[in-house]
Parts: C-alpha cells; structure tokens; sequence
C-alpha cells in the first residue's frame, strides 16, 4: 500500500517507496492525445524527465552515509535528447541537466519508442579535448555511412575574450565525438569554422562527393546568432581533422517568420526518395521572450544544400504544459527514428525541461511539405492562400448536397 514518505523515518520504507513509485512511472502505458490534425499524433505523457532518471543517480542508497535518504546529486531535467534505433530498441540520448546546471549525456531505451524509456546505468564518457568543456550538451546522433556512429554536440567554454567581471559570456562551439558500441566513444577536435560561435550542427549522414558535410548555425553571439542569417551547408575533408570554409545559407531567417530571430537543424535528416527531410527550430520574439517552434523542409536528394519544399508555418509549437519549464514556450528537437515500416519517432523536449514523442510516417512528412501552402509572407497574400482554400471547400460542399438532393 501507497505511503506517505515524509511520514516515515525508517530508511528501508522510504527506499522502498520511492522505488514504487519510480518503477509505476517507468512503466506507465503512454495514451494517444485525443486531438486530430492528419499529420502526426502527439502522446499525453512525457517520455522522459528529471524522475525518469534512476534514483541511484540521485540519492546515496547506504543508510550508513545517507540515514536521511537524501537526494545527494539532484537532477533538475531531462531534455533536448538525441535518438537511434539500435539492437532493436528505440535509444535517446538525453541532455540530463544535474541540479548544478551541467549536463551529462545519459543513455534510455524503450521496447517501442512512446514509453518504458529506462536509462542505462552509467552517463556517458565523452572524453575532453585539451581545453576542457565546461559544459556539454543538445547531442545528435548520426550514423553516418563511413561505418561510425557520430555524436555532435554543443561544447560551451567561458568566453576567454570576456572582462573579469563577467560571469556568463560564453562560448559555443561543435564538439565532435565517435563511437562503434555507444560505450567507448572517441573525441575528435572541436569543428573549425570562421564563425565565432556555432550552435545546432549536424553531420549529414552520407558523403557529399566525397567529403563529410555539416550543417551548421554561424552565430557571431553566444545568444544572438548576429550576421548568421540562418542554416549553414559546409563539406569538410577530414573527420579528423575537422575545418570547413564557406558556410552556405541553405534556410534563411526572414522577417515576421516563426524563424525571423534564428533558426537551427534539429536531427540528422531522414532520406526519401523525394528529397531530404529536415526538422528544425525557429525562434522569434515575443513581449514574453523568444518562441522556439519546430519547422519542416525537405532538400534535393541529389544536392541536399538545395531546398526542395518548405511548407509555411510551425509543424509543432508548444500546448499545454510543454509552454512551462525552465525556459519558457520552447518546443526544441535534436532526434527522431524512422522504423523500417516508415514509422517516425520524433522526440521533442518542451520548456528545456521535459520530452516527448510524437509519431508519424514519411509518406505523411513529405505530404505535409509537399501539399502545405508556402508562407505567403503578406497578411494581404495569406488572406487570398486561406480565401482559395475556403472557396475550393465551399464549392466542393455545394456539389456535394446538389449531389445527395
Ligand atoms: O533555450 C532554448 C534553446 O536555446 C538554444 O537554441 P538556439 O541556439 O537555437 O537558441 C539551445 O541552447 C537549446 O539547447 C535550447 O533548448
């Protein structure tokens, strides 16, 4: 039977409770959110949080050293994760934020992708480079075609260029680290741009005649990405020894978008025999501070720097609960999985704080980007695109009941 914790000093009860607890949110079933939009269906449970992690990450468990159970090492979220399939699980690696606010990359795995995501025992070790990262984080996964498994991540370091006084100007750069099995994973020296400060940099998953290619964020700020009008497309010849020159625009920022103050690649892109698809993030100002949408566009498969398709508009804003947590109104993916049966996974973390999964197909993504209106830029223009549609609809329903009359 349920105990009240805080009623009980025997530490053998306490421990035994927050392990029931802990295990019946492990293996809550996740439910369909009853809400319809034809384009994918989003689940009423997080699937992971700062409770998913193990509570041995968090508490001493002797009673010798801990007799109050205290939580020793917090953990105050789980976010911006990372995704693969491997061995037949569905594995995301999450941004594990310790109370302390540095982030540890930490391993879950679920039997079917919506829930029963459990963490692995140990946090991954990323080694250092000679200048240490002061923090690490927003990992994505790629298996790349070279035979590797690439982790791209943002590696922060205090900004050596900052008066003595300032505490929080930083640096952002790409960190870049390999492995063949997820445990043993190798560091490759931090990615060379001629941009200050890089965030959201993604391997492409395949060569590009030949060379390895990154999407990159040239950015001339730690927060504001300045003259970086968008996502970059750079080829680079060696993983080893990683230098790109020209960053080309591939997705412009544009004014009175959902990406008019940044933008950013989210995951790797899924290939389709139609093109590239992407998931991204816009970003653009509020009174309240900066919204954070995903977005969708699909590239050429032949040229994956040439943009195809870009439906106007967010695929994925925050509702609900996701529009609360650390940072506010932020809906944010760095990973998703396409099953063998098309199937897509996307996890997305609200708030910096939280993730969730919503599931879709590829025939669906590349409907939706296909079929969906451009942004036509122009209150003018988008009440004609909205007004073309309602004629077309009305017509149709007009046939329909001289049809049945
Ligand atoms: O806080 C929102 C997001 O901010 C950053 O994204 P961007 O560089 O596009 O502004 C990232 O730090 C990300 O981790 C975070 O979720």
């Amino acid at each position: 039977m349920a105990i009240s914790i805080a009623q009980t000093n025997n530490f053998n009860d306490k421990l035994k409770e927050l392990e029931r607890r802990y295990e019946q949110l492990i293996t809550r079933k996740n439910i369909k959110q009853d809400r319809y939009n034809g384009i994918y269906q989003r689940y009423k449970y997080p699937v992971l949080t700062a409770d998913h992690t193990p509570l041995f990450w968090r508490y001493d468990l002797n009673p010798e050293t801990n007799p109050n159970l205290m939580e020793r090492l917090g953990i105050n979220a789980v976010c911006n994760a990372g995704a693969m399939k491997w061995n037949d699980k569905y594995l995301m690696v999450g941004r594990v934020e310790g109370n302390d606010r540095k982030s540890v990359f930490g391993i879950a795995e679920s039997p079917n992708g919506i829930d029963n995501f459990r963490f692995w025992d140990y946090p991954m070790v990323i080694p250092e480079t000679e200048d240490p990262d002061t923090n690490t984080y927003d990992m994505r996964l790629i298996e790349h075609e070279d035979g590797w498994i690439y982790g791209i991540f943002c590696t922060e370091r205090k900004d050596p260029e900052a008066p003595k006084h300032d505490m929080s100007a930083a640096m952002a750069q790409a960190g870049i680290a390999r492995t063949k099995d997820l445990v043993n994973w190798e560091r490759l020296p931090d990615l060379k741009t001629n941009s200050k400060q890089q965030r959201n940099v993604v391997l492409h998953p395949e060569f590009v005649d030949g060379k390895y290619a990154f999407y990159t964020r040239p950015q001339d700020g730690f927060i504001d990405t300045g003259s970086g009008s968008g996502i970059g497309w750079a080829l680079c010849d060696d993983i080893e020894n990683p230098v790109v020159g020209e960053e080309k625009i591939i997705n412009h920022r544009a004014y009175h978008t959902i990406k008019e103050v940044k933008n950013g690649q989210g995951p790797a892109p899924i290939k389709t025999p139609e093109g590239w698809i992407h998931m991204a993030h816009g970003v653009r100002g509020t009174a309240a501070g900066l919204r954070y949408v995903l977005y969708v566009f699909v590239t050429d498969l032949k040229d994956p720097s040439k943009v195809i398709y870009e439906p106007g508009g967010y695929f994925i804003a925050p509702q609900g609960e996701e529009y609360v947590g650390d940072v506010l109104n932020v809906t944010f993916t760095n990973g998703w999985i396409k099953d063998n049966d098309g199937t897509v996974f996307l996890y997305y973390a609200s708030s910096d704080t939280r993730m969730h999964v919503a599931t879709t197909t590829v025939d669906l993504l590349l409907d939706y980007a296909k079929n969906t209106p451009p942004d036509a830029m122009r209150s003018h223009a988008c009440t004609l695109q909205r007004n073309e549609l309602i004629r077309n609809n009305l017509e149709l329903r007009s046939d329909l009941s001289h049809s049945t009359s």
